[in-house]
């Protein structure tokens, strides 16, 4: 009933041999099973009372990506250290909603309404967020990503496909921008690269059981990749030491350009992460 609904801090998802957890704190999926192996990243550190963002999992990233204003404003956003409501919920579905208080208009004086469906069929976690402007004159710019920290048994082994040729900025080296040449990317240390305008699928080999994973994006056009390796590691007191070699962060977001909407619009953007 709606008296235990308000109280509740996390959502079980189940349908066949899959299974996902998400946290009302930030809407964000902390848990993604199939047959039991967990698919999905997040650090034994990481702070899962509300005091902070979760370290791992699926947070999402919204209304800016990264440091849009110093100590005032929460880095990658307010999305993911903000309790969303659970509006709908089936075995295999939870749609989350999200919108405008006194608090974000603080940091951002936007009306909004984020509604996020989680879903999960078969070996594929789909993430779909509605971004919706209910404004009746003002013009709605933000910044999106799902900052998806993918389980693998070591990051050392790992490619990325669907990157070659492409511009990134790298934030190791300056944010200078550089093309890839790469067929297929490896984490070979500290890594945090911005590409744009990439392919809307990207395969992720040697994750967990030595599967592929498939990440297929929609209205995200930017691809973040992001290891901090051993030395940045010890920089963040939600990461235990050795964390780094356990996950890779494959970031489909839209960081690069603004999306602006209008007044009474609505945006898109859908994740699919499919162990092939
Ligand atoms: O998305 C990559 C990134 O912005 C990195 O630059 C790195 O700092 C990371 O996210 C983690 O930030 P967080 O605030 O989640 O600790």
């Amino acid at each position: 009933a709606a008296g235990t609904m308000a109280t509740e801090q996390i959502v079980n998802l189940k349908n066949g041999d899959a299974e996902a957890t998400i946290y009302l704190h930030g809407a964000t999926v902390t848990s993604w099973k199939i047959k039991g192996n967990e698919q999905l990243f997040v650090s034994e550190a990481s702070k899962l009372d509300g005091s902070s963002h979760i370290m791992g999992g699926v947070p999402i990233v919204f209304p800016k990506f990264a440091d849009w204003g110093g100590p005032d404003r929460p880095f990658h956003g307010f999305a993911r250290i903000t309790r969303w409501s659970l509006k709908n919920k089936s075995d295999n579905s939870a749609t989350f909603e999200l919108v405008d208080s006194e608090l974000t208009r603080s940091y951002w004086n936007y009306q909004f309404k984020l509604e996020y469906t989680v879903n999960i069929d078969g070996n594929a976690l789909r993430s779909c967020l509605s971004i919706q402007n209910p404004s009746k004159s003002e013009n709605m710019p933000f910044e999106i990503l799902y900052h998806t920290f993918i389980r693998v048994p070591d990051v050392r082994n790992i490619t990325i496909s669907g990157l070659k040729g492409l511009k990134y900025n790298d934030k190791t080296r300056n944010f200078d921008e550089f093309v890839e040449n790469r067929d297929l990317v490896q984490i070979q240390g500290m890594t945090d690269s911005v590409y744009r305008s990439t392919p809307d699928v990207h395969l992720i080999t040697n994750a967990v059981g030595g599967k592929t994973i498939e990440l297929k994006k929609s209205g995200l056009p930017d691809l973040v990749v992001w290891n901090p390796w051993s030395e940045a590691s010890k920089t963040f007191t939600d990461l235990k030491p050795y964390d780094w070699k356990d996950y890779v962060c494959t970031e489909a977001g839209s960081v690069v350009k603004q999306i602006v909407i209008g007044p009474g619009q609505n945006y898109v953007a859908t994740q699919i992460l499919t162990v092939l």
